[in-house]
């Protein structure tokens, strides 16, 4: 049986799981109302009382909250505790507008500590560990959030936060890091670094927790060559706490949900209605125990699917599958939904390619054109013309197919595209619309 924070709770009988899973709805819906006044005024128009919240499955009567909702609410109109019993405000990675602040007692950063705790020591983490933060610090929620639950279990932080990536690899090296905490982009590129420099055997790194975006299975392959790391995804989102939410644990079949702390719905993207295990569609999640900022049947944007067979290595809550993308990076090129990850998934395994791509949509009149720009790992001067267009015909053929729709691919240099410290940008958008 694998080690775990705490296995009570992780393992804990579906059936038992329910039963408290329950218990806190009811409470946390009755304390939404009555502390939130956006969610008994939601609730009161909808003719819903908490007291009807009888079974898990009455969740379904309560109406949705969306990020607009929460904006609406801005700064502290969706906290149901006055400031002064608040200790932490954190907020979304969004760069511009007016962010989304989130709060929390002293409790929900107690529960914070352990949710990532968990998603740690599913990945390998022990005491001994020495963790290196390269997260940016600040609002966003991914920096701290390790911070407190890699503190929790006892490994040594090294509160770098994102950037100076001289800096990185030197501390790296000179602090024999263990554990490396970052989006998968900046883990790429410090890979690429590392393979460039011939680094890796000068490193102790061992465990990568990577998070708050997607990272292909290509790309995570390349970033374990290159530096002789373990990753982890793991998923989580400010306005439910931050990471520690889902968390693959070293089997890497799914992302294990804190099921005690958050209960998830997968609904349809087209009519909203709740859909079955399986099903891949929208994640929305409701807070069951948070106190400074309760979110109910929040729609998180995330396109999964989840899964409630136990897992393999005990763990009995329900894993959700890598996020596929999210609701609003879908673009509509002529009429067709096209995701960046359908891009991600076309170039995986194809050698010639490294995992970076970038989709530029224009219009010209009223017509609409897409370009993927795909990096090459080879210098496409050593690369014959007959190759190189012989790669762009199987590439333009099969995204066709995939996308269902015409588009240019243009095949650039390596190391061309940009690189990312924080998340990674997929599309530039250059119409007017
Ligand atoms: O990104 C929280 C986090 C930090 C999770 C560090 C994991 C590690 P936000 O800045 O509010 O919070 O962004 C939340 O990021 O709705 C997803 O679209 C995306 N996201 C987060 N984790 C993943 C992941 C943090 N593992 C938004 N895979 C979410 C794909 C992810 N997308």
């Amino acid at each position: 049986m694998a080690t775990m924070w705490q296995q009570e709770i992780e393992m804990m009988p579906r059936k038992s799981l329910e039963a408290l899973q329950l218990e806190r709805l009811k409470w946390s819906v009755q304390y939404s109302y009555q502390n939130v006044p956006f969610y008994r005024a939601k609730m009161d128009e909808n003719g819903i009382k908490p007291t009807d919240i009888k079974n898990l499955s009455d969740l379904q009567y309560l109406p949705y909250t969306t990020k607009e909702d929460l904006r609406q609410c801005y700064p502290f109109g969706a906290f149901a505790q006055p400031c002064k019993n608040l200790v932490r405000l954190q907020g979304s990675s969004g760069t511009t507008g007016k962010p989304t602040l989130v709060g929390y007692t002293r409790n929900d950063l107690n529960n914070w500590s352990d949710l990532v705790a968990r998603i740690a020591v599913a990945a390998g983490v022990t005491c001994e560990d020495i963790a290196q933060i390269s997260f940016g610090y600040g609002l966003f929620t991914g920096a701290l959030g390790l911070h407190q639950g890699l503190e929790r279990v006892g490994a040594m932080v090294v509160p770098l936060s994102s950037g100076n990536t001289e800096r990185q690899l030197l501390m790296m090296e000179d602090l024999q890091t263990s554990v490396l905490v970052a989006t998968p982009s900046y883990g790429l590129y410090l890979s690429e670094l590392i393979a460039e420099r011939g680094l890796k055997d000068k490193l102790n790194l061992r465990i990568g927790l990577f998070g708050s975006e997607s990272c292909s299975t290509e790309a995570r392959r390349m970033i374990e060559r290159n530096a002789g790391i373990f990753v982890t995804d793991n998923y989580g989102m400010s306005e439910l706490i931050g990471p520690g939410v889902a968390g693959e644990c070293q089997l890497r079949q799914g992302l294990h949900v804190a099921e005690d702390h958050f209960l998830p719905e997968i609904i349809s993207i087209e009519n909203q209605e709740i859909l079955g295990e399986g099903k891949v569609g929208e994640l929305v999640m409701t807070s069951l125990t948070k106190e400074a900022m309760p979110i109910i049947r929040y729609r998180t944007g995330d396109i999964t699917c989840i899964n409630y067979e136990p897992c393999a290595c005990g763990r009995t809550h329900a894993r959700i599958d890598k996020i596929k993308g999210r609701v609003d990076d879908m673009i509509i090129v002529k009429g067709v939904n096209v995701f960046p990850s359908q891009v991600e998934n076309a170039i995986a395994g194809i050698t010639a390619l490294s995992p970076h791509y970038m989709l530029v949509v224009q219009r010209d009149g009223i017509m609409d054109s897409l370009e993927v720009k795909l990096e090459l790992k080879q210098n496409p001067q050593f690369m014959g013309c007959e190759e190189k267009h012989r790669l762009e015909t199987m590439l333009y053929t099969k995204l066709r197919s995939l996308l269902g729709l015409r588009v240019k691919v243009t095949l650039v240099a390596p190391k061309s595209l940009e690189r990312f410290q924080g998340k990674a940008k997929h599309v530039i958008d250059l119409r007017n619309i």
